[in-house]
């Protein structure tokens, strides 16, 4: 059974685990603490895609005080040959006497088998210490691993009265300054951002992270019949920040030609109808191991994900302003649920940004 002062490190395990947000991916945030006689002798994280493990970053640390120490480890140490070598090698060199895991590795390659080799090596291990915590913060990991599809993460403004935009289209702007700020953080951490083609028409979105962020996301338009405008910023940018449109095999070819002219990658993706093309485009990302990705819109495209139970968190903006009218768009269409559901948001976070109030939970 974990103590108390297990669940006080490992809680700075995940901490420290965060920090590499934005950077690690498509890897998982992992963060690692080693603790002598009660006394915090190492820390470390995953800090980028490719380097050290947190492992080996905290017994780097520790040096020979990680002898007899105990190890926090938020995800089960690996015992895989990767990029790096097993970390569960290098505990038990380094004479660590007990490891504290939060929890298993959805990775096949090592799924238990890291734990299995540290007890065999007569290390005492603790698992599921702070599990909630541990696996919500690799859960865009776990489900790629799992689904071989990335995270979907829906966001949207909306005036108090539920609109996105104005019977008119109207839309700038809902949400305030610091709002906007705070997703231009959010766009900076994803692979991808991806709206339909309404939105991208209506709007004319660069939809880039200003100021940059960790990683550059690959701008994304759900477009059936390839009919974005070749004068759209996101055309218009193309060469410096990719953008990639995903249309229907039976989209012109001369559309596709002129787009892809302009530096716009242009995929036709396999499926009958949009539902059936829209879980196709789900799996391409997951190929290309996309973790994370940010929907901005429109109604009609995150009504279709979440009709397909393919929406997994929510960032949600709320101005106090209301516009009214029977035709304003509201954030999910689609055809919706029958019943108000008994399921909630979970994690769920609620903060002001000046007048504006942010919502945020994972649906999933
Ligand atoms: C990480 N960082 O701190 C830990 C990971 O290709 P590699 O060698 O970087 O190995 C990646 C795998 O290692 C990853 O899928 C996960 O299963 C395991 N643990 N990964 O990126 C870490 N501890
Ligand atoms: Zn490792």
């Amino acid at each position: 059974m974990p103590s108390e002062a297990d669940h006080l490190h490992m809680a700075r395990a995940l901490e420290l685990a965060r920090r590499g947000q934005g950077f690690v991916e498509p890897n998982p945030m992992v963060g690692c603490l080693l603790v002598r006689e009660g006394e915090v002798v190492g820390e470390g994280y995953h800090k980028k895609f490719g380097g050290p493990h947190a492992e080996r970053n905290a017994l780097k640390e520790a040096r020979d005080a990680a002898q007899g120490a105990t190890a926090f480890v938020t995800l089960e140490p690996c015992c895989h040959t990767g990029k790096t070598p097993p970390c569960t090698e290098a505990l038990i060199k380094a004479g660590i006497r007990r490891v504290a895991v939060g929890t298993v590795d959805p990775n096949p390659r090592v799924s238990g088998k890291g734990i299995a080799a540290l007890k065999e090596a007569g290390i005492e291990v603790t698992t599921g210490v702070m599990q909630e915590e541990a696996e919500a913060l690799i859960a865009p990991f776990a489900k790629l691993q799992k689904v071989g599809r990335p995270w979907v993460i829906a966001k949207w403004a909306m005036t108090l009265d539920g609109k996105i935009a104005s019977r008119t289209g109207h839309s700038q702007w809902i949400s305030g300054e610091k709002s906007r700020a705070l997703v231009h953080e959010l766009r900076g951490r994803m692979d991808a951002i991806v709206v339909g083609r309404k939105t991208a028409e209506v709007d004319d979105p660069l939809l880039t992270a200003r100021p940059a962020g960790q990683r550059q996301a690959t701008r994304v338009v759900i477009d059936t019949e390839a009919r974005l405008s070749l004068e759209s910023q996101l055309v218009l940018t193309a060469a410096e920040t990719p953008v990639l449109l995903i249309c229907a095999e039976t989209a012109p070819a001369e559309r596709r030609e002129a787009l892809e002219n302009h530096r716009v990658e242009v995929l036709a993706i396999e499926g009958k109808n949009h539902e059936q093309r829209l879980q196709a485009a789900l799996d391409e990302m997951g190929r290309r191991q996309w973790t994370n990705i940010l929907v901005e819109g429109g109604g009609q495209l995150l009504g279709s994900l979440f009709d397909n139970q393919a929406i997994d968190e929510v960032h949600a903006f709320i101005a106090p302003k209301l516009v009214g009218g029977g035709g304003a768009s509201s954030p999910i269409a689609g055809a919706g649920l029958d019943q108000i559901p008994t399921g909630k948001l979970r994690d769920l976070n609620v903060q002001f940004l000046d007048d504006d109030v942010y919502v945020n939970g994972r649906y999933r």
